[in-house]
């Protein structure tokens, strides 16, 4: 029947470079289950972070930009020697996992298993910065709209709310939520603009014991970035280092 597994062999093309996209399975009814808070829960937060360090600790990936349940992973080896199914499936089970650990210190109860699902991205440099602009783009409105929808929700009704905000443009989203004592600008920049996990390099101090004297050396460490620049290409240039 080895025959029948058609498609094993299909891998990423040759020289692309390959981005993963893990999303969560149903993560509205979930947030609404575990009363996580609207339309930001500081420890969803601090839990998606975690399973990306959990990810990036076991296969080193060049970035990755985590906004609400997403997770883009930019790798840097292409391991499995490329192969789809092999990609898809250990990477969204390893998050899943991952996860599924990280959340039971939280002390809710889940009655159901967690998911994730995945998909592969070839693309080329130029293609990679616009992928990630165009994340962070939805990561905003994302963000805006969250806002503008359960500040509503205090004053209306769902469907209420919703045709309200229906078309409306960002100004206008900006205009509404000022009114009420809000101001996009000053969210904190994970809210507005998403968090990034790459390796930064750190300058650690150390003893020489022969010459009993402090020494300073640099180190590269995995760097949580709360406090993102809006995506360009010298962030991808010179942070990230994409070839
Ligand atoms: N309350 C709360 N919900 C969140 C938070 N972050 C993400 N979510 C929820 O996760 C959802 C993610 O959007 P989607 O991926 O489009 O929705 P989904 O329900 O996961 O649907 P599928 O991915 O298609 O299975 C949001 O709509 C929110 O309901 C948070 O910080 N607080
Ligand atoms: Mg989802």
């Amino acid at each position: 029947m080895k025959e029948c597994e058609i498609f094993s062999s299909l891998k990423v093309p040759c020289g692309s470079h390959i981005i993963i996209r893990i999303d969560g399975r149903k993560f509205s009814k979930l947030s609404n289950d575990l009363k996580f808070e609207k339309p930001y829960d500081e420890q969803f937060k601090d839990i998606m972070i975690e399973t990306c360090n959990d990810f990036f600790k076991e296969f080193s990936p060049s970035f990755i930009y985590t906004f609400s349940d997403e997770i883009n992973i930019l790798l840097s080896e292409i391991p499995f020697a490329g192969r789809i199914e092999k990609l898809d499936s250990v990477f969204a089970s390893f998050i899943t996992g991952s996860f599924s650990k990280n959340i039971i210190k939280l002390n809710k109860s889940i009655t159901k298993p967690i998911s994730f699902d995945s998909r592969v991205i070839p693309l080329s440099k130029e293609g990679v910065i616009t992928y990630f602009k165009e994340r962070q783009d939805e990561a905003w409105r994302n963000c805006s709209n969250g806002y503008a929808y359960w500040t509503l929700r205090r004053e209306f009704k769902k469907k209420e709310a919703m045709k309200i905000l229906d078309k409306q443009k960002s100004s206008a989203i900006h205009d509404l939520l000022f009114e009420r004592g809000i101001n996009l600008a000053e969210l904190p920049s994970w809210q507005r603009r998403g968090i990034g996990i790459y390796k930064k390099e750190v300058e650690i101090e150390g003893y020489n014991p022969i010459k009993k004297e402090k020494v300073q050396s640099i180190r590269k460490k995995i760097f949580v970035d709360d406090d993102l620049p809006i995506f360009d290409t010298p962030f991808f240039d010179n942070i990230i280092k994409i070839n």
